[in-house]
């Protein structure tokens, strides 16, 4: 009798432990940063709260340095498909899909950090963040992340909007960054992924690129293209996105453990962001980058060739870009 009562633990035993295996459902996370870098640090720290408060039956592999998906744009299309369950990208792709977000990217739209973050993380910012999953484009906008402002990055100094005639510059793969490049009477190159500019400028198909700080460092670009112009064109978040097909087959009270984690992720990632701001800077002065402040006329005029793109790519968005600008009284 006690042998049976044996075998019957043990067999209970086994086949408990086979389902809570089971039950463990593994996703996967694609970032373009080495690890170390602010978004892929947050990346980290969204997968060790999943994984934690979801109390295993959640785990999030997270890939990083584009070796899932080179480019953020496979790696939205993956999510669309459902082939991949997280991706941390820049704004600016997902405004190819979504193109709404547009609006809250548009070149010189906000005074500085203080004025972006108060329009993102209130009421117009989380609409747009909303309007992701509503505008039914297989995507699921999780929350923002930190990326500073973008610079003009050359391998020839740049003092003015004339300077920039003729040269090839990568551009992310979005129409409206590929216009205001144009509109600044430079040629926009795309399809490149951020990991390739090195050595596309070092082979000569491009001049630069434009970026932050952190990935101006980070990538190495600064040992390519030595003059970073302060010009500041744009203010473009990240976005951790989820694929809405994979959202669909997770437990709804799992999903909301996974979205308030990607909110908690947010303070995290600022306060990582604005280290490596400082480093970045640091490192690339000291190793001889020439940084180029605009005068106040030059700005200007970079200011001025960029405004059609309010025209064509805010149409429809009119009064919520003055309700953005208004936010910016404050600051
Ligand atoms: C960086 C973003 C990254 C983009 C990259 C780019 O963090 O998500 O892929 O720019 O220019 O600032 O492609």
């Amino acid at each position: 009798m006690k042998k049976v009562l044996a075998m019957v633990l043990c067999l209970v035993m086994v086949l408990s432990i086979a389902s809570i295996a089971s039950a463990e459902t593994v996703l996967k996370l694609s970032e373009v940063h080495a690890e170390g870098y602010p978004t892929a640090l947050a990346d980290h720290e969204f997968a060790r709260l999943v994984e934690e408060k979801t109390e295993g039956r959640i785990k999030i592999e997270v890939y990083t340095g584009g070796t899932l998906y080179g480019q953020e744009t496979e790696a939205i299309e993956a999510l669309q498909l459902g082939d991949l369950a997280f991706s941390r990208v820049s704004a600016s792709p997902v405004a190819s899909y979504v193109p709404a977000i547009n609006a809250i990217q548009l070149p010189y739209l906000y005074k500085n950090s203080a004025h972006q973050w108060a329009v993102l993380n209130g009421e117009i910012g989380q609409k747009f963040l909303a309007d992701i999953e509503a505008s039914e484009s297989g995507l699921v906008g999780l929350c923002y992340y930190d990326a500073g402002s973008r610079n003009f990055y050359l391998t020839k100094e740049v003092n003015s909007v004339a300077d920039m005639a003729g040269l090839k510059i990568r551009m992310q793969n979005s129409a409206m960054m590929v216009k205001m490049t144009e509109l600044l009477g430079a040629t926009a190159v795309t399809g490149i992924g951020p990991n390739d500019v090195y050595s596309n400028i070092t082979t000569k198909v491009i001049d630069g690129a434009e970026n932050n700080w952190p990935t101006y460092q980070n990538m190495g670009d600064y040992e390519a293209a030595k003059y970073f112009i302060l010009d500041e064109h744009t203010r473009v978040p990240e976005i951790l996105l989820a694929s809405a097909a994979v959202k669909a087959t997770i437990d709804e009270a799992d999903w909301a453990i996974i979205e308030a984690c990607a909110q908690e992720t947010q303070a995290f990632e600022i306060a990582a962001w604005e280290k490596k701001e400082k480093e970045s800077e640091e490192i690339v002065r000291a190793a001889g980058s020439i940084v180029v402040e605009l005068t106040e006329e030059a700005k200007a005029e970079f200011v001025a060739a960029v405004q059609p793109i309010y025209t064509e790519y805010g149409a429809g968005y009119e009064e919520v870009i003055e309700a953005i600008k208004a936010v910016g009284d404050d600051f």
